[in-house]
């Protein structure tokens, strides 16, 4: 089982990335963001209260995501690896993964980090939020509260994961095709390792 944590700020390309990486890898996305926003749409009380706290461009609390990612590894006994996207955010919820994936012999292969000059994350998000419909996307004051927790709270994560060595920086600029392939070059080396 290979699994992989795609890491950077919001506006990085995680996101962007993951649909190309699952769709050559076969391996399974997990994306709070998008566990989260499913359950807005679905307007269940976890996806209510889940809202306001993203409106407000705060992380939701650590029991939370972590209980939606413990169900979705539950969910999915046979995959082939799990591609971690936006998850975990907090050092408590790299802690909590790490527990989870001991259970099934199979740590963290690899961070990849996404290196994004702050200018262009703002840049990005503001566009996206143009054209997504997100609420979290269109006012500039959300975007960088986001970017504010992202450093306080998420980039610390990757300190976490330097500790064994797994985090691999990747330039996060340039074209969608550009960084998707330093990506695969970084997984390709270590595919194969894993597997065996
Ligand atoms: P997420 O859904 O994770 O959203 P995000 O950080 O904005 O990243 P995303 O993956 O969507 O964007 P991407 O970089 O691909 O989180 C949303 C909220 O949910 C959080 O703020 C938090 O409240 C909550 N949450 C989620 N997980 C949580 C957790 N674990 N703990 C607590 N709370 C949690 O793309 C951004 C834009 O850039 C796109 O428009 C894309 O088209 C563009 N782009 C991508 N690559 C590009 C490139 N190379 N060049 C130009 N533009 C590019």
């Amino acid at each position: 089982m290979f699994n992989l944590i795609l890491f950077g700020s919001p506006g990085s390309g995680k996101g962007t990335q993951s649909e190309k990486l699952i769709a050559k890898y076969g391996l399974k996305h997990l994306s709070t963001g998008d566990l989260l926003r499913s359950e807005i749409s679905r307007q269940t009380a976890l996806g209510q209260e889940a809202k306001k706290i993203m409106d407000k461009g705060q992380l939701v609390p650590d029991e939370v995501v972590v209980g939606m990612i413990s169900s979705a590894l539950d969910e999915n006994p046979h995959s082939k690896g799990f591609l971690f996207d936006g998850f975990p955010r907090t050092s408590a919820q790299a802690e909590a993964l790490d527990k989870l994936l001991d259970l099934k012999k199979a740590p963290i292969a690899v961070m990849l980090a996404l290196a994004v000059s702050g200018e262009e994350l703002v840049k990005r998000l503001v566009k996206r939020g143009e054209t997504s419909g997100r609420s979290d996307d269109n006012n500039e004051q959300v975007i960088r509260a986001r970017l504010n927790e992202y450093l306080d709270k998420t980039a610390p994560v990757a300190d976490h994961y330097a500790q064994t060595g797994k985090v691999v920086m990747v330039k996060g600029e340039g074209s969608i095709t550009e960084i998707f392939e330093a990506l695969c070059y970084e997984i390709d080396t270590r595919i194969d390792r894993v597997n065996k």
